[in-house]
This record gives C-alpha cells, structure tokens and sequence, in this order.
C-alpha cells in the first residue's frame, strides 16, 4: 500500500493548451514544496511526463492556480506554473494567456465568484505579471457553459467564446514596453526587437536566421544549428531586456516572422523557447502584433496592419491564425483583445506520491 496524498484538480483546456488547475488554499503555501507537488503531478522531469498527468510537451504541462483576490479591482488571483517536462522545474517568470482563458470559467464553478445570466466578467489579476485581464465567461441561467459557435485555430470543434481583454499589459516582465530601450538591436549579426506586450518575445526575420519562416514546427524542431543560434541569442538579449540570467528561463520567447500568406498580417514560427509552438502563445502573439505597428520594429515594414485605431490583426502560424485586436490612440496601445476558448475536461483528485508532499491529515489516503 503506497500513501499518497489527495489534491482536487480540475483538468481544461485552456486555448491551444492543457492544464491542471487548482485552488490555491489546496496547495502547499511555500513555494519549493508547491513545486514539488507540481512537478510529482506532471511527472517531471521525465519526457514522457508516464508517471503523472502532463501530456510531455510545454503546451500540455501547465498549471494554473487560482484564488479569490484581496484586490479591489480583481476577483479572482491568477498564478501560471509552467512545468519543465525534462528538468526538476518550475518556470512562474512568465503568464500564460492560453491557461488563462480558463481561469474565468474555473473560477465561478469552483464557487470563488457568482456567475450572472447570460455573461459573467470576471476580472482577474495575473499574479506572474502583476497585470490584469477581465474575461467575458458565457453564463445563461447563471451556469458556465462550454457550447457555442467560437473556433480558434488548434482545437477541433467550436465552442462558447471567452473574450479576454487586456488594458496594461506593456513591459508586464521587462518593466518596458521595449525593455532594451531601443526598437532593434543585433545580436550574433541577427536584426531583433526586444518587446514585452504581456509576453518577453524577440521577433527577428526568419531570413536572418537562414529559415523561409514557413517550415513545419517538426521541421524545425529538428534544426540543431537553429535551435543553438537561437539559444545564443535569447541567452545574450534575456539580461539586457532586464529578465537576469534566462539560462532556467522559459522566456523570452523567440518568433520568426515571413510575409503572410493566407491574407493575414504576419506569419510566425516561434520557439517557447526550446520547442516551437504549433500555433502561438497568446500574449506572445500580442507581443508581436505590437512589433508589427511599432515604426522602425522588426515586422513593420513587413506586416499587412490595416488603417485607424482598430486595428484587427490576423497572426498567422503553423496550424492556422491568431487575431489580435489593438485599440491604439495617437500611436498608444490602449488595449488588447482576444478570442479564446476552453473546456473543463476532467475534475476530481490529482494523486501525488506522499514522499512529494504529506498534506494536510485529512488528505492523507491509502492508494487503492
Ligand atoms: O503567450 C506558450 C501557450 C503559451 C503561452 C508559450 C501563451 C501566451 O500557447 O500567453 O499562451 O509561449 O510558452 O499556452
């Protein structure tokens, strides 16, 4: 008989991402041992993740750990963990928007906040960045629910919308928008923009880096000498964009745009930061939207950006496109909107082994 301990867990996918999510109050409070527990409920380090519920690729090894917030402009408090699927860590630098569109509807089924009828904002505070996000969750007859007409490229199916809407998310890492303090800089001989939009990303041509840009993530995935060129840079522009020693750092991430060629802005490949995204992370996107309408960025002369404040920005990627919405004012960025989706997928107990955490007694139970 092992003794393992008991943790309700609620499983969603959140975007184009797969997560575990949990109450707050039902983890350990000091960080090292929630780490631990996290990583023994992912089953890392191993890159199978075969003993424990991640599903051995960063999209499908993330947490999101949520409570009801003590802040007047928030309800609820969001912490993002991404697990390392190979290494015995924890990454909290970043948020990640994908898990977040999860979070609003997690949040009122789990009882934190009361659901109205027909829509219910749920304003949440993104504890990684010290942001805010309010999500507009699909609530008739004061019930989340998970049908509805919205499709977001990377998931089959369409399902009901949640609409995420960011209003302060500049330099939510880095402490600035473009946190070198220049619009490009060049490193190793390649010509970037260092930006951080809700998300560290460093956006350089493909063409720089010896790519078309439109090559499968399998592709590139296999490209060593990409993949250390890379490496080489993100490692050299991570202190510079005030993130310290980003060795143990999944950001910043690293998009390597080409022309659009599905009627969209721009087109991405983009590296988070080992493997390459199928798709695009959500504030990454936003990252490099922004690029996009920055005079003189890297994707300025190359992005299809439409005219006026509104401006609908179509991110293409390897599995489809990514819009960005940028409510822009005299040159500003006033705020970011995004269509997501999520489902709850599986809710009950996570099971990790006792030697990872002891728990509180009543938790403690005998493994069947
Ligand atoms: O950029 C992947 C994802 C993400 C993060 C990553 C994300 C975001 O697709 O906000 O959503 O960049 O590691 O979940």
């Amino acid at each position: 008989m092992t003794m393992q301990t008991r943790i309700p867990c609620v499983m969603m996918r959140g975007g184009t991402s797969k997560g575990a999510y949990f109450l707050a109050a039902d983890l350990p409070s000091d960080a090292a041992a929630r780490d631990r527990v996290l990583l023994a409920a992912m089953g890392s380090p191993d890159p199978r993740q075969i003993d424990g519920m991640g599903g051995a690729h960063p999209l499908t090894s993330k947490i999101g750990i949520v409570s009801r917030s003590t802040r007047t402009d928030a309800d609820v408090d969001y912490l993002f963990a991404q697990v390392v699927v190979n290494e015995a860590r924890v990454d909290t630098a970043p948020t990640c928007g994908n898990i977040l569109a999860g979070v609003g509807p997690f949040a009122i089924e789990q009882g934190l906040i009361p659901a109205s009828d027909g829509e219910t904002k749920v304003r949440i505070y993104m504890v990684n960045t010290k942001s805010l996000c309010t999500a507009r969750i699909k609530t008739p007859g004061g019930e989340v629910t998970y049908d509805g007409d919205a499709r977001i490229a990377g998931v089959p199916g369409t399902g009901a919308p949640v609409l995420l809407d960011f209003n302060d998310i500049a330099g939510s890492s880095c402490g600035k928008l473009l946190p070198t303090g220049n619009v490009r800089d060049v490193v190793d001989g390649v010509t970037l923009t260092a930006i951080d939009n809700g998300m560290p990303v460093v956006v350089m041509e493909a063409e720089a880096l010896g790519i078309t840009g439109y090559e499968s993530p399998d592709q590139l995935n296999a490209d060593a000498a990409l993949k250390a060129k890379l490496e080489s840079i993100r490692l050299q522009i991570g202190p510079k964009m005030n993130l310290g020693d980003v060795t143990k750092k999944v950001v910043p991430k690293l998009t390597m745009i080409a022309p659009a060629r599905e009627g969209g802005s721009i087109t991405t490949r983009t590296f988070i930061p080992h493997v390459c995204h199928e798709a695009i992370g959500v504030l990454g996107a936003v990252s490099v939207a922004t690029a996009c309408v920055i005079p003189g960025a890297v994707g300025s002369d190359m992005a299809v950006v439409p005219p006026g404040d509104t401006k609908i920005l179509p991110v293409e990627h390897p599995t489809g496109e990514f819009t960005v919405q940028l409510e822009m004012k005299n040159g500003e960025i006033l705020r970011a909107s995004l269509l997501r989706t999520a489902r709850r997928l599986f809710e009950g107990n996570i099971l990790v082994p006792r030697a990872a955490w002891s728990g509180a007694d009543m938790k403690l139970m005998a493994a069947q």
